[in-house]
């Protein structure tokens, strides 16, 4: 089976005449249609979410794609995982993976088929099997704590992740190391409608035996708990009760012991608890104003449950100190403040709970570090998201999709016009958007909008979201990438739709309107210092380690790095990384809005090609040659073509390219010869050399069924 005998369409887009939207859409359309959801760009793959299990997975694939070359078999993400699987393995290069899209395009599926045909392959043994569990059995865990349904996707990342599996030198897996990026937490305490809490939650209720419900003092019934979405409580095709017993026996796999286990699981039932903490307005008459706990039996169970006089978290959570240099005030907050106090709480300890999760994964996959090994890194983050309300989560998620594609545009350019140089081969630069503009806006050290939102945090007196937009709408009243209702001018229309507390940002993938409602707020993340010493107190041990800064003597009150800061700096060290390995590139597409399978809209993956760059990126690859083979494949495949050549050839792999290219009379314009490989500038002329090879087979089929009937 070949590539271009048995795809429907063109299974490399490389091959596409003529090289315009239409075609290159009809031709994933007409693939998808006929269940081909790969197609490649050269070495890139796009995968279109077929939203049904397609029987093209598992050992006999597997089995299938690790025995042949890139182009001898469909398209497939296999392909790709075995290509950067050996690389690393035969050439040692250290490889990632970039999987990107927007949500629901098939990103996490697509990081969980390359990881898993990766631990197909790689090595035998004990240690190594159990190893490989380890790593594949992180992802229940992780999707359960840190993925939930959202209007866009059933199961959708709202953590980034990268993790790099480590290997010796014989490829075999020793371990690995999990990074994770800014957990989505104003999930925990509020959902937009039509969206649910994380997974974990509903898990734990709906698969929790009646012994452990017993002893996390929960009840079964969703509609108990106030941070639960309570439209919502179930997600077609998710069976929230196995997935809990299928996350549990991950954590044991992983290595987690059980009262860990159990200590995970407390301090899960405490954030579900603390929603349930109702505060009532206790102000005064006169004026004054205070809160107070409605109910103190909820209170009571909690501090019950982590070792903490309920007295104390009353306290911290209705009242706050502040210290001066003499004396410590305490002050009572209002309604609103303890409220707020409330789910800040909440979500600091379900995010730092999130941390200690994937630093525990951590510890059990680590890998020594005297010992020498080879890489593959795995990237899938969120994919970009523009919602009706966008906040500060969408506008870090959509920075670190602006820095993904930067690093596309930058190594597929980059990497082409390498190859061309070390190959001798002169070339044509190609015209395309770059991104760069837009992340500058974003993350310049000084007059960039991250720097600006810091500035505004920590600057002394009065500040508010609203006086930083007024800012953001001062300097860059002429950026070209941004907009807002002040800075409108004849460059952009005016827009009715925008509110005053809005800014917009032109992304490579399109328009977001953020509002800056809450920005100044979630990046300070803060937590009140009486809420950490509390957390401290509790006699829970998890919870106890979850905050340090609670420790009463610590004295030192230098400010965390800010949420932006953080992630940013983060993100920074996530390119430098991804820059010095090899990329693979995964460009994932999503088919249609309604996560229906067989649906493909055309409006909607235009969008998507256009700003994935698909065109540019096969115009690039066309730009100096279409297609491009070492020596010694080429000649495998095409040698049947040549009199010298067939049925033997006892010289060099180069010399006998180009006896059988110089006997069928092609032009020297079209072929270019390199170091180690050769290119052919246009795919006319491939299809001509398949055509040719085909009617060759033909003939040489029938002369052998000749010779076999003359044998009876
Ligand atoms: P995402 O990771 O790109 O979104 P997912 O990988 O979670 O998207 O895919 C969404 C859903 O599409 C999955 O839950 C599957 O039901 C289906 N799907 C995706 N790929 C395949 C496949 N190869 N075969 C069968 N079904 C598939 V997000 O994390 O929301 O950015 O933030
Ligand atoms: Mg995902």
């Amino acid at each position: 089976m070949t590539l271009m005998e048995d795809s429907v369409g063109v299974g490399d887009l490389v091959l596409l005449e003529p090289l315009e939207e239409e075609p290159l859409l009809k031709n994933l359309q007409l693939r998808y249609e006929n269940k081909e959801i790969y197609t490649y760009i050269g070495n890139v793959l796009i995968s279109m979410n077929p939203y049904q299990q397609l029987p093209i997975y598992g050992p006999e694939f597997i089995a299938k794609y690790r025995d042949y070359t890139f182009y001898e078999l469909k398209p497939h993400i296999y392909a790709l995982a075995n290509v950067a699987y050996q690389s690393l393995r035969d050439r040692d290069r250290d490889q990632c993976i970039l999987i990107t899209g927007e949500s629901g395009a098939g990103k996490t599926e697509a990081s969980k088929l390359v990881m898993s045909y990766v631990a197909a392959v790689c090595g035998k043994g004990e240690q190594v099997n159990s190893v490989k569990e380890q790593l594949l059995q992180s992802n229940p865990v992780l999707e359960a704590f840190g993925n939930a349904k959202t209007i866009r996707n059933n199961n959708s990342s709202r953590f980034g992740k990268y993790m790099d599996i480590e290997f010796d030198f014989k490829g075999s897996p020793l371990g690995g190391v999990i990074t994770n990026y800014l957990l989505e937490k104003s999930r925990v305490v509020k959902q937009l409608e039509g969206e649910r809490n994380f997974h974990i939650f509903y898990q734990l209720l709906a698969g929790a035996d009646a012994h452990l419900l017993e002893a996390l003092k929960l009840k079964r019934d969703t509609s108990h708990y106030a941070y639960l979405n309570q439209k919502v409580s179930r997600v077609d095709g998710m069976d929230d009760a196995s997935n809990f017993k299928s996350v549990q026996n991950a954590m044991t796999v992983i290595g987690f012991s059980e009262v860990e286990i159990q200590q995970v699981l407390e301090v899960t039932a405490l954030v579900l608890k603390l929603g349930n903490v109702e505060l009532a307005d206790e102000s005064q008459a006169n004026g004054t104003s205070a809160s107070g706990i409605r109910d103190g039996r909820g209170v009571q169970e909690i501090g019950e449950m982590i070792g903490l006089n309920s007295e104390e978290l009353e306290k911290a959570l209705c009242s706050r100190t502040m210290k001066t240099a003499k004396e410590e005030v305490v002050t009572t907050l209002n309604f609103t403040q303890a409220q707020y106090a409330r789910d800040a709480l909440a979500k600091n300890i379900y995010s730092r709970l999130f941390n200690w999760i994937v630093n525990r994964i951590n510890e059990s996959i680590k890998v020594g570090n005297g010992e020498k090994k080879k890489v593959m890194g795995v990237l899938d983050i969120y994919g970009f998201e523009i919602l009706e309300d966008n906040s500060f989560e969408q506008f870090v998620i959509n920075y670190c999709n602006e820095k993904l594609q930067q690093v596309f545009i930058e190594m597929t350019l980059k990497e082409e016009q390498e190859e061309y140089k070390r190959e001798g081969i002169p070339w044509t630069k190609v015209d395309y958007f770059d991104n760069g503009i837009i992340c500058n806006l974003i993350e310049h050290n000084q007059q960039g909008i991250l720097a600006m939102l810091d500035e505004e945090c920590l600057r002394p007196g009065v500040v508010s979201d609203s006086t930083f937009l007024a800012k953001l709408n001062q300097v860059f009243s002429k950026h070209g990438y941004y907009e807002s209702k002040v800075t409108q001018n004849a460059q952009h229309q005016y827009d009715h739709t925008m509110g005053l507390s809005c800014f917009r940002i032109c992304h490579y993938a399109g328009k977001v309107t953020y509002n800056v409602n809450g920005f100044i707020d979630k990046n300070n993340d803060l937590l009140f210092r009486d809420l950490s010493q509390a957390m401290w107190k509790a006699q829970h041990p998890l919870l106890q380690s979850l905050f340090p800064e609670g420790v009463p003597t610590q004295t030192s009150l230098k400010r965390p790095p800010t949420a932006g800061a953080q992630f940013k700096s983060s993100v920074a060290i996530l390119m430098k990384n991804l820059y010095s390995k090899n990329p693979n590139y995964i460009r994932c597409i999503k088919p249609n809005e309604h996560q229906q399978r067989g649906q493909f809209s055309s409006e909607l993956v235009a969008v998507q090609t256009r700003y994935l760059g698909l065109l540019e990126n096969v115009r690039v690859r066309r730009a100096g040659y279409a297609y491009r083979q070492r020596y010694g494949p080429f000649l495998e495949r095409y040698r049947l073509l040549g009199r010298s050549t067939w049925p033997r050839w006892n010289g060099g792999d180069r010399e006998g390219v180009e006896k059988v290219l110089g006997e069928l009379s092609l032009s020297s314009e079209e072929l270019a010869f390199g170091k180690t490989k050769i290119f052919i500038r246009s795919p006319k002329t491939l299809f001509y050399l398949e055509e040719k090879r085909r009617l060759r087979l033909q003939q040489l089929a029938t002369l052998i069924q000749k010779i076999y009937r003359g044998w009876r």
